[in-house]
């Protein structure tokens, strides 16, 4: 029997005639009992909440403590991001380029279409309007989503502007993205997460996890964002973006490239130590910057994200309690541990370890288990607007001013712990050649280096040595260079323990970082760049040997020719792709570690 015509509900929002075919030809494909557009009012939002603990989704946490916190537990079997079948669709394969996964837009839609169809019979299917940016910012992009996922919708609300202030922006044009997912049966084996930036459309199946399915997120703010700034002429990055205000009153706006799960959450919100007294840093992002240069000839960032999806491990009122602040309330947590008082658990939480819980995956577990109550890649989804670190700028229309960028990997050895680059070229090359060790926040094994340039080897929607020349292009339309770092806050000693201590003392870094900038100090040159003088990196009051701190910052040459071969591998993947400018920069460093 044929399924009966679904209707788009008439709505006062918009009557927008290409969006309005969009839906009617998705729900055409998908078949939902229902569709719901979604304004994103306070009272949709209760609406929402109560339907989905009524089904299951989410779990009130314990309300007295934990106001508008919930639980949600996702399929066990579906707790990351699925690099393996994250597809960039363009219709040659060498414009994905070599570190994408590829398919032919006309099979890609062909096959998904096959999983899409009939796929939400009985289910609803919710329209999310967002905007990614500021609200009336020449930055800022609108996508619609369509989603079986309540849980999803929910999400969408913390994490973008969504709902009536998209349609009004919108208005009747036809540039949004256009973003299809659905849950499917949770099945890995029909999993699919394909782009088509050429569309400026997503489909999504199969999954129900954050990075997965929260388009505007890794989809739209960086696969098709990438490539609509390299259309566009701008630069769309997995980097934080902070202001650090000096007693003096001076703000300098910094923005950071780290992997996934390294600690680009706590660095974004950081507090600094006890002897910088007068020292402000605020956040105004803490995982995407949109940079574009602005009418003076500066760089400047928008985050086009409204709240933070932050991995919970490990955070702590030490770590970073301006996150802990801003997961107090109206956060949904995804596969954290319950305590038997309905407060969310998670490993490297203050406190004492509870002797009994409900782990990650709703089974009792008892104190000293060697299983994991939380899981690794646990999550907060908070609303910004709960830091009470977070600038005054995150909704500004221009974005910010950025003076520095900073690149950074988790690596237990080899990249001392900060040296800043030559020149662009050469600060394009240290983000070009980024190493890190793999964390949880990506299905696969967790702690082999592979290289991850700038922070976007599974984030970039189009061949990466593209990438990098327009990275090199973006120096002549930019007046004033933001100078370029490079920092490792991972370096462990002999015995395998982290020799910096991190969190906020990576403020003295920065410290350093803000000197080279305003031209406060001089650097000492080295063959990998400029690193602090002796004495201009301050340690006061910290408990950190001379050695430990050589150590740290130590270059060893042995080292540094394993790195170099393992670039040259990397650079050989992008073939003709490879900029010159790039590979020369690699030659100078031989030249330099072998003179
Ligand atoms: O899983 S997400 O992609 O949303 C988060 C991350 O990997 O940084
Ligand atoms: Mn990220």
């Amino acid at each position: 029997m044929a399924a009966p015509d679904v209707t788009v509900p008439k709505t006062s929002m918009t009557s927008n005639p290409h969006l309005m075919k969009w839906i009617e030809d998705c729900a055409r494909l998908a078949k939902p009992d229902r569709i719901v557009w979604c304004d994103g009012s306070e009272a949709e939002k209760e609406r929402l909440t109560k339907e989905a603990v009524d089904a299951g989704i989410l779990m009130p946490l314990n309300q007295q403590k934990w106001p508008g916190c919930y639980l949600h537990r996702s399929n066990p079997n579906d707790v990351a991001r699925v690099e393996h079948l994250t597809f960039i669709c363009t219709p040659n394969k060498v414009d994905a380029g070599p570190t994408n996964n590829w398919m032919d837009p006309d099979e890609a839609y062909t096959k998904l279409a096959n999983h899409f169809d009939g796929s939400m019979k009985g289910r609803t299917m919710y329209v999310v309007p967002y905007v990614m940016g500021p609200i009336g910012s020449p930055f800022s992009k609108i996508g619609v989503e369509l989603t079986d996922s309540i849980y999803v919708a929910l999400n969408m609300r913390i994490m973008a502007r969504m709902g009536r202030q998209a349609l009004e922006m919108l208005g009747s044009s036809n540039d949004f993205n256009r973003g299809l997912h659905c849950t499917g049966d949770i099945n890995p084996e029909r999993r699919f997460i394909c782009h088509f930036p050429q569309d400026n459309t997503i489909w999504s199946f199969g999954s129900g996890y954050g990075g997965n399915v929260l388009l505007g997120k890794k989809c739209l703010a960086l696969r098709i964002g990438s490539y609509l700034g390299r259309e566009e002429g701008w630069l769309a990055e997995h980097m934080l973006i902070l202001g650090v205000t000096s007693p003096q009153g001076e703000t300098t706006y910094v923005a950071a490239a780290f992997p996934s799960a390294c600690g680009k959450t706590n660095f974004a919100m950081m507090i600094p130590p006890k002897e910088y007294t007068g020292w402000k840093i605020e956040t105004v992002g803490d995982d995407i910057a949109w940079m574009r240069v602005g009418p003076d000839g500066q760089l400047y960032a928008i985050n086009p994200e409204a709240g933070y999806f932050g991995v919970v491990p490990g955070t702590n009122n030490k770590t970073n309690p301006n996150a802990m602040a801003s997961i107090r309330k109206d956060t949904i947590f995804t596969n954290v541990a319950v305590t038997e008082d309905g407060e969310p658990w998670w490993e490297g939480k203050d406190g004492e370890v509870p002797e009994r819980l409900t782990d990650w995956q709703g089974r009792p577990w008892v104190k000293g288990s060697a299983e994991k109550a939380a899981h690794p890649n646990s999550r907060f989804t908070a609303p910004a607007a709960n830091n009470p670190a977070l600038s005054p700028k995150v909704n500004d229309p221009q974005g910010v001013p950025i003076s520095a960028i900073i690149f950074g990997g988790r690596r237990s050895n080899t990249v001392p712990l900060v040296l800043q680059a030559f020149n662009w070229t050469h600060g394009v090359f240290l983000g070009a050649t980024m190493g890190s060790e793999t964390t949880a926040a990506a299905t696969g094994k967790v702690g082999v280096v592979r290289r991850d340039p700038m922070a976007m080897l599974p984030f970039c929607g189009y061949n990466m040595g593209d990438y990098f020349q327009h990275w090199l292009d973006m120096q002549k339309s930019i007046d004033k260079l933001p100078k370029i770092f490079q920092v490792n806050w991972f370096r462990q000693d002999s015995n395998g323990k982290f020799i910096w201590p991190g969190f906020g003392d990576n403020m003295r870094v920065l410290k350093w970082v803000l000197d080279r900038v305003a031209g406060r100090v001089a650097g000492k040159e080295t063959l990998l760049g400029w690193v602090p003088k002796q004495g201009d990196l301050d340690v006061r009051g910290l408990d950190i040997s001379k050695e430990a701190l050589a150590e740290a910052t130590s270059i060893k040459e042995e080292e540094w020719k394993t790195e170099l071969k393992s670039q040259e591998t990397f650079f050989e993947q992008l073939g003709s792709k490879a900029p010159e400018a790039l590979l020369l920069q690699r030659k100078l460093l031989l030249a330099r570690l072998e003179g």
